[in-house]
């Protein structure tokens, strides 16, 4: 029998201690409180229930309750008669014929508690003791639960039940152990009981919450989840498995752990952040992806770190065991890319799900070191998968996400991805987390890593359920996996399994845990295996055979022998072996060197600028603002003289690439609108709460749809999504925002270990494009740097080298080669041009644009259709096209610059009257760097011998330490090019308007210096 919880937090003494209230002076039962209530005329089935868990609420802090109900439960309690405590408020009804007291609701006991008669106070009392039992078991069970495999946190008997019960029990004794309860609406525990005795109720709560698993859900504000909850977690018998269950979850913790145990008799000296301790991970997945193939999904896409990666491919993906095997070896790469390490490569199977009888895609995202960063990137591409195959709830396609228990409470990008979770425009319709808590993070310990009880804790902030659950109850996670699942497919919410395991190794396998940890690995040691454990728990219970299940271990022996037999046979590894995200059909075909050129027929310009320049087609009903109305105009009037600005031009590529069926996405903060206030692609109705308008969503009857997206404030998970994005589909142009380009730094892993090196690490390609607004405008040191030079740090050219590319072909053999594109244009044409490159080109590379502020309404900096239209493309040069460029012999000097400092510049000049003297060329693009357009250009003007590169950012920052060496690998010379502009700084800008003004006086003074 199992000890009661009332025997555990009464001793003796405190017991009769705390009863004596109600045994000494049992309030007499006609006039008590309970009959008090019970007759009051507003208790009606549907108010029982409320008024109880007022009345208890009331018990335990009189305040919490309104003071109506204060002086009620007051007058009650003081032993005001039926019908006197309660004085209705004059516009109450008086009762209506159907009202019932409590007495009729209750129905009478097995033990005749509540037979006859109306109940006494103290009968009402113990009932309402009873639900607030129960409830405390629902709310603070986990907190008791037997999570540990390793028993180290176990709570002594006595502090566990005052943790979960606190005072509901004190009213009871051991003789009420044996008194029946009716159970109250909120809990199944009863099965099909209607009423138990309190011992039974206890036992069957302390089943259900206290055992092997610890569940966290009663903070979710929908009464039919929680319910739902309740049902799966409390009902009788829920973990009950067939024989038949039995058998497959042990055949399948027997691959997990042979897989281990193959490699590490192999290769025992290798690096593979086993799953030792944590081997049910395997079985726990693939109980989820069967549940979840069997409820309709067909895809899952998953992230993890590198604990038990080796073993998911393996017998969750199914990935041949040769291929991994061959990781082991040193074997020559055979083809692109300069790889990763074997336990963070990415892997995409398709395969018939044997259990369903259906095919299921897996796909796992290679990540980077950098744990948690693959979060959003997995969500990105979940939901653009979703996005493509019209799946709008979620049925068809879904993420799991695995974490470890330091990383998932430790890295901020945890919550900013699950912050995405519920958002219209990144929602992936529900995630399975599983963390996989080993109760240790590399040598630290919990206690040293996180503030909050839980690892999970952050979860708890979009209401998920979390299910703690005991590694080594491999049927206990089955259980929890089953309820993650159909809660997913069934309420397409967010979901975390807290697997409690340990770490039977060190944090590698050639790490020492007992340096730090002696007292958890003397645990550890003395602590059997999983399968050992669970397979002599089956065969004592006759479900196998010790013979069976041996077969079953030689099995799986026998098929790792064999996959490392074929391959010692392999002399070569291929990167594209582990692609995560193959485009079937894009590259084949193709063309790699060739791209039709992309401008737009002028027609089409001229309707999606008319377009997007106009009211909402009924005005009359949709009121913009006045504001916006005056943009508007200022469109239409440029669109006339056949000019763009940065908004117009943007639109046009947008709306062109719909046009073409091209899905395009640009998301980040504000974007909607635009930070700078020049976009507004959605329109606000003035008068009407949410009702917008996206013009470039009814463009043309058949084109691509248009999404734009605000994102939340987050940088490093909405770019990590909007990456993940990028990779499902190539025809689709997937851009990102900074509010300012600065912040982009919060996403700087996102940059480094997937923009920069995506492709060279995973064979992966991305043509995600972000708009970083750059410039120096003197808003201080936090608005003006999209950190140009850290961009351009990343890319992969080598400065000293010339690429031998012949003249017609240079350009696109340039993006072929590289790692990223750089650019920061001065002029909405070469924007226009840029974004639909992205597209036109037969491969994908990241674009970097360093987006202008000041520039989207600089009345310079505007683009004519001609230099849009059929036929026209991105120029990387720009060429001086005044006096200068026209006669190259009357030029003195030569500025080289890039971005919105050209304007400055150039306007400088002509105030200086130097148009023939000074020849001013912008470099539109900056990486791939355009040696041959810049050779043209030094060729060009050959008299000249002092050429300048002219920079508004510091000396150390923007382009100068990327473009020097390049000139003079150009030039075939040193020292081709002298510095022009700001001294270096620490910091990327000053925060004084004035000093800015002095520092851009002084650059334009330097620039020009002696030449007048
Ligand atoms: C962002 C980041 N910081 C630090 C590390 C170094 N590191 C690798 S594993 C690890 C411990 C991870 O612990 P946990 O998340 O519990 O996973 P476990 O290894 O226990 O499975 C650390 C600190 C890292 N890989 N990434
Ligand atoms: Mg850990």
């Amino acid at each position: 029998m199992y000890r009661t919880v009332l025997c555990r937090l009464l001793p003796a003494g405190r017991a009769g201690l705390v009863c004596r209230r109600w045994k000494s002076a049992p309030p007499p039962p006609a006039t008590a409180a309970a009959a008090a209530v019970s007759a009051e005329p507003f208790l009606t089935g549907t108010s029982s229930t409320y008024v109880e868990e007022m009345y208890v609420q009331w018990l335990r802090d009189p305040s919490s309750v309104h003071a109506s109900w204060d002086a009620h439960f007051s007058r009650v309690a003081a032993g005001a008669a039926p019908g006197a405590a309660y004085v209705p408020p004059p516009q109450l009804k008086p009762p209506s014929a159907g009202t019932a007291p409590l007495s009729a609701l209750v129905a009478p006991s097995a033990g005749g508690v509540l037979s006859g008669a109306a109940p006494s106070a103290e009968e009402i009392q113990d009932h309402l003791s009873v639900t607030g039992l129960i409830r405390s078991y629902q709310i603070r069970g986990h907190l008791v639960a037997r999570l540990d495999p390793l028993e180290i946190e176990r709570k002594p008997v006595e502090t566990a039940s005052e943790i979960v019960v606190r005072g509901y029990m004190k009213t009871f004794d051991e003789q009420d152990m044996d008194r029946v309860f009716q159970l109250p609406s909120s809990t199944f525990i009863g099965g099909r009981e209607k009423a138990l005795p309190l011992r039974e109720i206890v036992n069957r709560l302390e089943q259900a919450y206290c055992r092997s698993i610890g569940v966290e859900y009663m903070y979710i504000n929908d009464l039919e989840q929680c319910s739902w909850i309740r049902q799966r977690i409390e009902t009788p018998g829920v973990l009950s498995a067939t024989k038949e269950q039995k058998r497959v979850l042990l055949a399948r913790l027997a691959r997990a752990s042979g897989f281990e145990s193959f490699l590490a008799r192999k290769w025992s000296s290798e690096k593979r952040f086993g799953l030792e301790g944590g081997e049910v991970l395997i079985p726990a997945m693939k109980h989820i992806i069967d549940v979840s193939s069997a409820m309709g999904v067909e895809s899952f896409v998953m992230g993890m770190s590198h604990r038990g990666r080796l073993n998911v491919l393996a017998n969750i993906c199914r990935k041949p065991l040769e291929q991994i095997f061959a990781q082991f070896a040193a074997l020559e790469v055979a083809d692109e890319g300069s790889g990763d390490v074997k336990y963070h490569l990415g892997t995409y199977v398709e395969r018939l799900n044997r259990v369903t009888n259906k095919n299921v895609r897996m796909a796992i995202v290679a990540n980077p070191s950098h744990l948690e960063a693959a979060d959003p990137v997995v969500q990105g591409k979940t939901r653009a998968e979703q996005f493509y195959r019209g799946d709008t709830e979620g049925n068809k396609v879904m993420s799991i996400l695995l974490h470890g228990d330091a990383a998932f409470s430790g890295q901020g990008v945890v919550y900013e991805t699950i912050h995405l979770s519920d958002l219209p425009a990144y929602t992936t319709h529900g995630t399975i987390h599983i963390v996989v808590n080993n109760q240790i993070g590399f040598t630290t310990d919990p206690r040293l890593t996180r503030s909050s009880p839980y690892c999970t804790d952050v979860a708890r902030v979009v209401n998920a359920p979390i299910f703690h659950v005991n590694g080594d109850d491999p049927e206990a996670v089955m259980h929890v996996c089953q309820i993650a699942a159909e809660w997913r497919n069934t309420f397409h919410k967010d979901v975390v399994i807290d697997i409690v395991s340990y770490r039977r190794n060190g944090h590698n396998e050639i790490d020492e845990p007992m340096f730090t940890h002696p007292f958890m690995y003397t645990k550890v040691r003395g602590t059997p295996g999983i399968l050992q454990k669970y397979s002599e728990k089956l065969i004592e219970e006759g479900v196998v055979t010790e013979r069976e299940f041996k077969d079953v271990v030689n099995r799986y022996e026998n098929i790792c022998e064999t996959a490392l037999e074929a391959s010692k046979k392999e002399t070569q590894v291929y990167n594209k072996h582990w692609i995560d995200s193959p485009w079937s059909g894009f590259f084949e075909g193709k063309d790699p060197l060739k791209m039709s050129t992309t401008g737009v027929g002028e027609e089409t310009l001229a309707h999606i600028g008319r377009r997007v320049s106009s009211a909402p087609p009924n005005a009359e009903n949709f009121e913009i603002h006045r504001g916006l109305q005056r943009v508007l105009n200022g469109r239409m009037e440029l669109l006339e003289s056949r000019q763009v600005d940065w908004a117009l031009a943007e639109a046009m590529a947008f709306g062109s690439l719909l046009k073409e069926g091209v899905h395009v996405r640009l998301s980040g903060q504000d974007v909607e609108r635009g930070t700078f206030s020049h976009r507004h692609h959605v329109m606000h109705h003035q008068k009407v709460d949410m009702a917008t308008y996206c013009p470039l969503q009814h463009l043309y009857p058949d084109q691509a749809q248009y999404t734009i997206c605000n994102s939340s404030l987050s940088e490093f998970g909405v770019l990590g999504f909007e990456l993940g994005f990028s990779l499902t589909n190539p025809n689709a142009l997937v851009c990102w925002e900074a509010q300012f380009g600065d912040f982009c730094n919060t996403a700087q892993v996102i940059i480094d270990q997937f923009i920069a090196s995506g492709q060279a690490k995973w064979v992966r390609q991305s043509g995600l494009t972000l708009l970083l607004p750059h410039g120096m405008e003197g808003m201080g040191p936090e608005h003006s740097s999209a950190r140009l030079e850290r961009f351009l740090q990343l890319c992969s050219e080598d400065p000293e080298y010339f690429p031998p590319f012949a003249a017609d072909e240079f350009a696109i053999r340039q993006l072929h080669e590289c790692n990223m594109i750089v650019a920061n244009a001065t002029l909405p044409s070469s924007y226009f041009h840029l974004l639909r490159r992205q597209i036109l080109l037969p491969f994908r590379k990241p674009l970097i644009l360093m987006a202008p502020k000041q520039l989207l309404r600089h009345p310079s900096a505007r683009s004519s259709f001609d230099d849009m239209r059929e036929g026209t493309q991105f120029r990387r040069v720009l060429p001086d096209t005044g006096p200068a460029g026209r006669s190259p012999d009357s030029v003195r000097r030569l500025v080289f610059c890039s971005g919105k400092v050209y304007f400055e510049l150039e306007r400088r000049r002509q105030e200086l009257g130097l148009e023939t003297d000074v020849a001013i060329v912008r470099l539109e693009q900056l990486s791939p760097f355009p040696f041959d357009a810049v050779k043209q250009q030094l060729d060009l003007y050959p008299s000249v011998g002092d050429v300048v590169w002219a920079q508004e950012e510091a000396k150390n920052n923007g382009a100068w330490t990327f473009v020097k060496p390049r000139f003079e690998t150009a030039a075939a010379a040193d020292s081709v090019i002298r510095y022009v502009g700001r001294s270096c700084s620490a910091s990327p800008a000053t925060g004084s308007k004035a000093s800015h003004q002095k520092e851009l006086e002084a650059l334009l003074t330097d620039t020009f210096a002696g030449l007048h």
